[in-house]
Order: structure tokens, then C-alpha cells, then sequence
């Protein structure tokens, strides 16, 4: 799809994560996120179809580092199902970090799915939390609704929006991420490391 082009019928946009918590001012603020909203808003209202997705933890969250004394934000530990980054505390349910980006105007959006309710699971994916194992049921809606074609956005490019992309793709969907309508977190060289990766899952990178 071209710049100028609607999308059709069996095409999706997944505004991945766009709230407050992820945005300057938030709690893990991504550099200059508050610009993937804004242009998150733009290509939605190219979308007859719009997906919503919302980092929700409940409060001591296991993906904090609050939760695992001694431990820094930003370190990466052990969990029974691999390595996890510890996190500052962020999106707590209900709290206003948790809350869609004020400047968020996608009205459209015809569902949101909540991720990382799991006290003991972090979850990245729209699809898949962290244990590679449990669903959220996003394939499924898809699939029922027949919508066969992803346009990922949002926060972060290297975390939330890779591993969905990545996740997409396993499930069989065309997959595109409009790198203008994303910014990234970037620990470490992550992303470079989740642009080689997507490409090389064959995700389309607009
Ligand atoms: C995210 C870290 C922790 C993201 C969510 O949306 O990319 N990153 N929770
Ligand atoms: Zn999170």
C-alpha cells in the first residue's frame, strides 16, 4: 500500500502499546514516542480495520525490577522460560500511565487487547506472552474476522512491535511495520538487532 492508498477489507493496522507510560513524561518513556501517536493517528484513518493493544500489569508485576530486590531496571534475569528484562514500573491497570496516549484519536479502533495481566508472565507480543506458550486470542479474532494482512505501529519497535511482528509472521499472516508510525527503546544495539530479525522473518518494513 502506497502512501496515498486506502486498505482493503482484509487488512488490519495493530497500534501497538501507544500509552502514556511508553511516552515522554511516562514511566518507561521511549525517545520520542509521543511521535509514533501522532502518526499512528494519521494511518488508522487509513484502516476501515484499527486493533488496539494495552501493556496492563497488575502491581508487582514480575516484570518489574521493584519486584526482585537488589535487581536495576534494565537488567536482564532468568525466568523459568528464558532470559526477561526488568522494567521500572509501568502501566499499572488502572493507573493514568496505563491509559491510552491523551493525544490517541483512533475512535474507530474495533478492539483492545490487554497484555501482561499475568502476575507471573511478561508479555511483548500481541500474540504470545513471554513463555512463547500462551495466547492472548488475537490469531484466532483475526483469522475468524478474516483479516489476513498486519500493519504493525506503536511502542516499542524493538520489544512490543518486534515480537508481535515476529509472532505474526509464525502465525502466517502478511506482515508489515511502518517504521515511521514507531519508535524504539533501543537497549544495547536491540534496534538494530530487531530490524535484521523482522527482515529476515520476512516482515515488510515500511
Ligand atoms: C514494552 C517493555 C515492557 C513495549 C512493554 O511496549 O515495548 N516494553 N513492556
Ligand atoms: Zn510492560
Amino acid at each position: 500500500m502506497n502512501a496515498m492508498q486506502r486498505a482493503g477489507d482484509r487488512e488490519v493496522l495493530v497500534v501497538v502499546d501507544p500509552q502514556n507510560d511508553f511516552c515522554p513524561g511516562g514511566a518507561l518513556a521511549v525517545p520520542r514516542g509521543d511521535e509514533a501517536i501522532a502518526a499512528s493517528n494519521r494511518l488508522a484513518g487509513r484502516f476501515a480495520h484499527v486493533i488496539l493493544t494495552q501493556d496492563w500489569h497488575p502491581p508487582g508485576h514480575s516484570s518489574f525490577a521493584s519486584a526482585h530486590p537488589g535487581r536495576q531496571p534494565f537488567e536482564s534475569i532468568d525466568f523459568d522460560y528464558g532470559a526477561q528484562v526488568l522494567w521500572p514500573d509501568h502501566c499499572v491497570q488502572g493507573t493514568d500511565g496505563a491509559a491510552f496516549h491523551r493525544d490517541l484519536d483512533i475512535r474507530h479502533a474495533e478492539l483492545i487487547i490487554r497484555k501482561g495481566f499475568r502476575p507471573t508472565i511478561d508479555s511483548y507480543s500481541a500474540f504470545r506472552e513471554n513463555d512463547r506458550r500462551t495466547p492472548t486470542g488475537l490469531a484466532g479474532y483475526l483469522r475468524e474476522r478474516g483479516l489476513a494482512r498486519i500493519t504493525l505501529c506503536g511502542l516499542a519497535t524493538d520489544f512490543c512491535v518486534q515480537f508481535s511482528a515476529l509472532d505474526a509472521r509464525l502465525a502466517g499472516f502478511e506482515t508489515v511495520v511502518a517504521l515511521d508510525a514507531c519508535r524504539g527503546i533501543d537497549l544495547d544495539g536491540s534496534l538494530d538487532r530487531a530490524l535484521a530479525a523482522m527482515r529476515a522473518a520476512g516482515v515488510e518494513l515500511a
